[in-house]
Formats: structure tokens, C-alpha cells, sequence
């Protein structure tokens, strides 16, 4: 700071001269800048709070006496952005529609003849009149809603529920494919919509480096395009290869254009990108010859899509055919099947989980199916290899179907060599101990009865202990928990509560940043919420509902680490009874309770109290205590007047508007019990995007199916 401003600083803001007002308040703007800038985008502040707020309280006082000295850019003009609150709420203008699907070529046929029939009988359009379709690829992205006032960008939101989205300007200014300004003449305003997407090449070399630097690594492009776009940090998304692909208007003012291809070709006057594949049919023929065309090229593209889109191309008769719900009746999105491939069985590897479940999987020469690379798919458990005669060195049909992982569906037996032998469960697990594998009576599982001792189910449980329903730690990868536990860093889940800045800081690739970060995301979990503790502790069967069943019922950690011991003791004594009624009237008090838990019986029960009764387990806990401190449950306040209180839901498929997990904690919220499996208790199934088996089942057995914009309205947005 020069002499001069120093001096001008002392002067009362009440004594200051316009001129001398006039340099501090530039002065004050400048450095309020540099401070915001240092704070919010370096993480790296140099002045307290207090000092910052005088600096801004200074400034509006001077503007407060010299209100002509105010400029558009002065810092009491923009409000500061929140540091990590979230994303702000928009509501869209109009509402952002979602889309019908078709799947079979007659679906196609019968959303044209719906068309013609409606706009016969609405604008007695005459039976040979033709009706010009545009279609374009579907994107498997992410839509976005970008406004333009008088050709520049004001506000970028995600669709969120379609009528309420986040607020992404910031980051969306980042993107090379959005104009920040439209070229030309441009309406008074203009909503921009359209699908933000990776290409798979950028999408493989971006998992590469998130990989070398152990952060987060994506499924698929659409993944990775939601998790770069969903950036508080909007630095962050700029150094993402994000795209955008322009296809929608939702308010425009005024409207110049009369066709849906007239405006695509509108947007590209503007500067946007709009998909080069785009084309407009004229028949019903002339549409599924592009679907078949743009089907068989599909892996080629650059990028992932999962259908076409049809859209009436008159406006005016878009506006005729309005929309049912919260679909347009003038478009469908005609969606390509699962994808099926056939490649060589390199081998069978085993993966052994946390709880020792081991999972036989197929390692493939590597496919390209529907333009991801497939080299692993699921063979689901021992079973299942017996019911295939899956062999080594056979050629297998494997099917990948949206965010599921891929499938062996079977043995395309021409081609089996000669000389391949029946695969053999292996009798020892894969690990160093080669301990025994046992089958569960029960099922068709099978556990390495390594436990504790297997270095496969440590790193596992070492993953499920920081995993996001767990503690939650933020930066610290699976590869990182490999290597820590291999260089002895990490081996019980205390230790990581024992990590010192000196260890992690020493280590290749990690310097006295990356060091503090983690030690300051370990340090703001040693406080947790009991449900989170409890499905960190990674006890057989208990998930995360469990957890939070648990949680509920026994409300602080002493209470429940004193129940599950009474409880263990009556079993003890007990041990004979294994049907429910029985064992809640006859075993004890605490068992009895514990059974009566939502989701858990007698098995279940006899799985807590077991992992109680052994020693190690009650170490663990002793040495965390040390550690943590577990916050007593805290329920959600849980609205009694919603359609779902007191339902039991089913959430299955991909959801648009919000994850899975928000979604059922949603649902909780509003008073329903979420489950995994549909049966005939099951009041609703909310069915995203590709949904399967379950689905189905819901269907036979006539349980409620919600699609997720039914689910959203009901749930009130
Ligand atoms: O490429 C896409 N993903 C795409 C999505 C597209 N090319 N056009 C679309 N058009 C619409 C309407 C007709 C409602 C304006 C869409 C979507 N909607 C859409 N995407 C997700 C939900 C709806």
C-alpha cells in the first residue's frame, strides 16, 4: 500500500473531499478484489474476516456520502459468492420438458399417427399433408438452460425438476462452446437449451489423470460431464473438457423463427454448436432409415448417445399439440437397445469384498459395446459360472445397458476351442493367506474365512470406512488406500484418524498442500452422525437404510453399544430360537428390540451381535472413541401430509433431476420407507431411465409405478 492511501485511510469517511473520496473508494475496490480473488479461487486468504468486512463496511460508507461516485463495478454492487453452500436455486422461465421414449419402430409409427390424428382434428390438417420431422442424436449428457438478455449471457441453471434448477453461470461461462455473447442480431431474450456432454476420448485421458493424481474417477462420460459441471470451484470446470450442444429454446422474445431446423440453424448463426448429424425426414421411412444409419455408427461417434430425437419441425404446430404432463406431445426420443457384444474369456478373476463375499469376474478382450470399453463384466457368483459352463478361452455374449455394470449372458458355443476345461471355484481365497473359502448354508455366496486377517477384505473395509455414506473423507481415493495400506500407513480404521502431515507430505506426488487438505478433511470428520458410523463399521448386512434404522431406534452410540451387548448376552444364553416371533417373546428384552428393528430378523441380529462378540471388534471401536466423537441421531423432520408417509418405495433406473441416494433420502424425508427389493408391500416404484427387473416386477405385481417426473411432482418438486 503506497503512503498516500495510508494517510488517506485515516481520514474519517465524514472529513474525506470528493476527490480524496473518488481514489479510496478505487483503492478499496481494488483491494476487496484481490482478497476475494485470494479467498475464494486461491484458497489462500491474507487478511481475517474482520479485516476483510471492515474494508467493504469503509467502502459502502463512502458510497453512502458520494452516491455519485458509485460504479457499476464497485464490489458493494456484486453480491459475494457464497464460499461452498451450494448452488443457488433458478427457476426456469418455462418449465424444461422431458421426453417420451419409444423403443420399437410401431411406438414410432404410433407418436406420428397420435400427430396427424390431433392436428386433423384440431386444425383439419388434410390426410396427405406432410409433417417434416428434425432429428437429432440423443446426447447422453446433461441439460442445460442458458439465458441471454440482450445477446449476453445472464444465467446458466442445470433442469434439475424442469421447473427449479441450479444456478452454474460461473462455470458455464467456462465453456468454449458457449458463447458469453450471441453473434448478430439476437432477441431481447433468449433461453438457450441443450445437453453439456464429454467425448469419450476426453472423457478416458480426464479418468487417466484424476487416476495418477488418486481423486475420483468417473463411470462414464456423463458422469463425468455432470461431476465437472457440478464444480463449486468454477476454476476447476474450466480444466474440464466439457461441451455443449445447442438444440432448445425456452422463453424467447421475440421469436423469429417458424421451424425447429430454422432455429438450429439460428443457433449456429449465434455461436453455438449444434449436432452436425441433425437431419429433417419427411416420412415415417425416411426417419427409421436415419435411426438404423445413425444406430450402426454409433460406437464411431466421439461421443455417447443413447436414442434420436423426433421433433414436429412447425412451431406452430408444436404449439398445437401442447403437452401432456410434462412431456410435448410433437416429440418422442426413439432409444436404441442394450448393447450386446461378443469377445474372447481372457480369464476368471475373483474379487473378494469387504465381508470376504468373493465375485467371479470375466476379463475380456477389450470391446467397444455402444462406445464404452468393455474389458471386465460381472459372472454374478459360482452359480451362475456352473449354470453358463462358462470356460476360459470361450467367446461370450456380454450386454452393457446404461449405468449397469456390464454381463456375461452366455457361450456362443460354436466357437468353443477344443481342449478348455469347466472352471473350478477356487478352494483358497486369491490373498497371500490362502485361507479356506467357505459356502453359505444359506445361499450361494461364497466368504474367504480370512476376515480380519485378509489384506483384500482390509483394503475393502478400509474403502467402505471413508466411502461417502461412511465418514465421507473428502480427496482421499481407492488408490491412495492401497498404497497407504501397503506402506503401512493405513491398516486399522483408527490409523487414519493417526495420519501425521509428515507422513503424507514426504511421499511421492504428495507435497505440504496436498498434505494439509487431507489432514483438514480427516480433521472435519472427527465428528459424526451416528447412522454414518454405524455403516462405516461395515457389519454383514447392514447398509446404509440399516444404519439409519439403527440409528433411529437407539438414538446415541453409549445407548446402542450397551443394547447390542445386553443384547448379545440374552442371544448367549439362547441360542437356540430362529424364528422371529419366537426369538423377540423368548430370547430377551434387547434382542427382541433389535429384531423388531426396520429390515432386520433374527439373521440379522445374530450378525450385530456377533460382530460385538468379537474382541477385535469392541478394539476398534475403543480406539475410535479416542478419536471421534458420534453426534446422537438427529431425524429429519418428516412431513405426515405427503402422499408418501408411511409408503414403502422403491427407487430403481437412472434418475435425472437428483441422484439415487437424494432421492430416497428425499423420500424419507417425506415420511416413506425406502427398500431395495419390490414385493407385494411395496406401495411405489419410481422408475428412471433404463430401469430393469425391477420395474418388471412391479408390473406383475400391479405395485403403483411412478415415472420420476410423477415422483417429483408428487414429492413437490
Ligand atoms: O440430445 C438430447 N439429449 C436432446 C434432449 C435433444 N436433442 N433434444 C431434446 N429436446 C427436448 C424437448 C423436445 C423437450 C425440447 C432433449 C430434451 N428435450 C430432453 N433432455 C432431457 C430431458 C428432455
Amino acid at each position: 500500500m503506497s503512503r498516500a492511501a495510508k494517510v488517506v485511510e485515516r481520514i474519517a469517511v465524514d472529513e474525506l473531499t470528493k476527490r480524496q473520496a473518488d481514489k479510496e473508494l478505487a483503492r478499496l475496490s481494488q483491494e476487496i478484489a484481490r482478497h476475494d480473488k485470494l479467498y475464494h479461487q486461491q484458497d489462500a486468504p491474507e487478511i481475517s474476516d474482520a479485516a476483510y468486512d471492515a474494508l467493504r463496511q469503509r467502502l459502502k460508507a463512502i458510497e453512502a456520502r458520494f452516491p455519485e461516485l458509485v460504479t457499476l463495478d464497485s464490489p458493494s454492487m456484486r453480491v459475494a459468492p457464497a464460499p461452498s453452500a451450494g448452488f443457488a436455486k433458478v427457476r426456469h422461465a418455462r418449465p424444461m420438458l422431458s421426453l417420451d421414449n419409444a423403443f420399437a419402430d410401431d411406438e414410432v409409427t404410433g407418436f406420428l399417427e397420435r400427430v396427424r390424428r390431433f392436428l386433423e382434428r384440431e386444425i383439419a390438417l388434410e390426410a396427405d399433408t406432410e409433417i417434416a420431422l428434425t432429428c437429432e442424436p440423443k446426447i447422453d449428457g446433461l441439460s442445460l438452460s442458458i439465458r441471454y438478455e440482450n445477446g449476453e449471457l445472464v444465467r446458466a441453471a442445470t433442469r434439475g425438476d424442469g421447473s427449479e434448477g441450479e444456478d452454474v453461470t460461473a462455470n458455464v461461462r467456462t465453456l468454449a462452446d458457449v458463447p458469453k455473447t450471441l453473434k448478430g442480431r439476437a432477441p431481447a431474450v433468449l433461453e438457450v437449451r441443450g445437453e453439456v456432454y464429454m467425448r469419450r476420448a476426453d472423457f478416458v485421458a480426464l479418468n487417466e489423470r484424476q487416476a495418477a493424481a488418486g481423486e475420483k474417477t468417473f463411470a462414464n462420460p456423463r458422469n463425468g460431464a455432470a461431476g465437472s459441471l457440478r464444480q463449486l470451484d468454477a476454476t476447476i470446470t474450466a480444466g474440464r473438457p466439457l461441451r455443449f450442444f445447442a438444440y432448445a429454446w425456452g422463453e424467447a422474445e421475440p421469436r423469429a423463427w417458424d421451424t425447429q431446423h430454422e432455429f438450429l440453424k439460428r443457433l449456429t448463426q449465434w455461436g453455438f454448436q449444434v449436432n452436425p448429424e441433425t437431419k429433417l425426414c419427411r416420412t415415417v421411412d425416411a426417419v427409421l432409415a436415419l435411426y438404423r444409419d445413425i444406430g450402426a455408427r454409433r460406437a464411431s461417434l466421439p461421443y455417447d448417445i443413447d436414442g434420436v430425437v423426433y421433433k414436429v419441425d412447425r412451431v406452430d404446430w408444436q404449439a398445437i399439440l401442447g403437452f401432456v404432463s410434462r412431456s410435448p406431445r410433437w416429440a418422442i426420443a426413439h432409444k436404441f437397445p442394450a448393447e450386446k457384444a461378443q469377445t474372447l474369456l481372457n480369464g476368471i478373476a475373483i474379487q473378494v469384498g469387504r465381508t470376504g463375499a468373493m465375485t467371479p469376474v470375466a476379463e475380456l478382450e477389450p470391446i467397444n459395446v455402444g462406445g464404452v470399453l468393455v474389458a471386465r463384466a460381472t459372472l454374478h457368483n459360482a452359480d451362475e459360472i456352473e449354470r453358463l459352463d462358462v470356460r476360459v478361452g470361450d467367446t461370450v455374449t456380454i450386454q452393457r445397458a446404461g449405468d449397469v455394470i456390464p454381463q456375461v449372458l452366455g457361450v456362443v458355443m460354436e466357437r468353443r476351442p477344443r481342449g478348455t476345461k469347466p472352471f473350478h471355484f477356487p478352494e483358497k481365497c486369491p490373498c497371500d493367506l490362502k485361507t479356506a473359502v467357505v459356502r453359505e448354508e444359506d445361499g450361494v455366496v461364497r466368504r474367504c474365512s480370512g476376515g480380519l486377517e485378509c489384506p483384500y477384505q482390509q483394503v475393502e473395509r478400509l474403502r467402505h470406512f471413508v466411502s461417502r455414506q461412511s465418514f465421507d473423507i473428502e480427496g482421499l481415493g481407492w488408490t491412495h488406500i492401497e498404497n497407504f495400506w501397503r506402506d503401512g500407513l493405513l491398516k486399522q480404521p483408527v490409523d487414519l484418524f493417526r495420519l501425521r502431515r509428515d507422513d503424507l507430505r514426504k511421499r511421492v506426488g504428495w507435497g505440504d498442500q496436498s498434505a494439509d487438505k487431507l489432514i483438514a478433511a480427516i480433521d472435519a470428520r472427527r465428528a459424526i452422525a451416528l447412522d454414518r458410523f454405524i455403516n462405516a463399521l461395515g457389519i454383514p448386512s447392514i447398509g446404509e437404510a440399516t444404519a439409519k434404522a439403527l440409528a433411529r431406534e437407539y438414538g446415541d452410540a453409549q445407548a446402542w453399544f450397551e443394547a447390542m451387548r445386553a443384547a448379545g448376552a440374552e442371544r448367549t444364553a439362547k441360542p437356540d430360537a430362529t424364528k422371529k416371533e419366537k426369538a423377540v417373546a423368548e430370547i430377551g428384552v434387547e434382542f427382541g428390540r433389535l429384531c423388531n428393528v426396520q429390515d432386520i430378523g433374527v439373521t440379522t441380529a445374530d450378525k450385530i451381535v456377533a460382530f460385538f462378540g468379537e474382541g477385535h471388534n469392541e478394539t476398534i471401536i475403543r480406539e475410535l472413541l479416542g478419536e471421534i466423537t458420534i453426534e446422537p441421531f438427529r431425524a429429519a423432520a418428516v412431513a405426515a401430509d405427503s402422499p408418501f408417509s408411511g409408503k414403502v418405495m422403491v427407487f430403481t433406473g437412472t434418475l435425472q433431476a437428483m441422484s439415487r441416494d437424494a432421492a430416497e433420502a428425499k423420500a424419507e424425508s417425506l415420511g416413506a420407507k425406502v427398500t431395495g427389493s419390490v414385493s407385494k408391500k411395496t406401495d411405489f416404484v419410481v422408475v428412471g431411465a433404463d430401469a430393469g427387473s425391477k420395474a418388471k416386477k412391479a408390473a406383475e405385481l400391479g405395485v403403483r409405478i411412478l415415472s420420476e417426473e410423477e415422483w417429483l411432482a408428487m414429492a413437490g418438486g
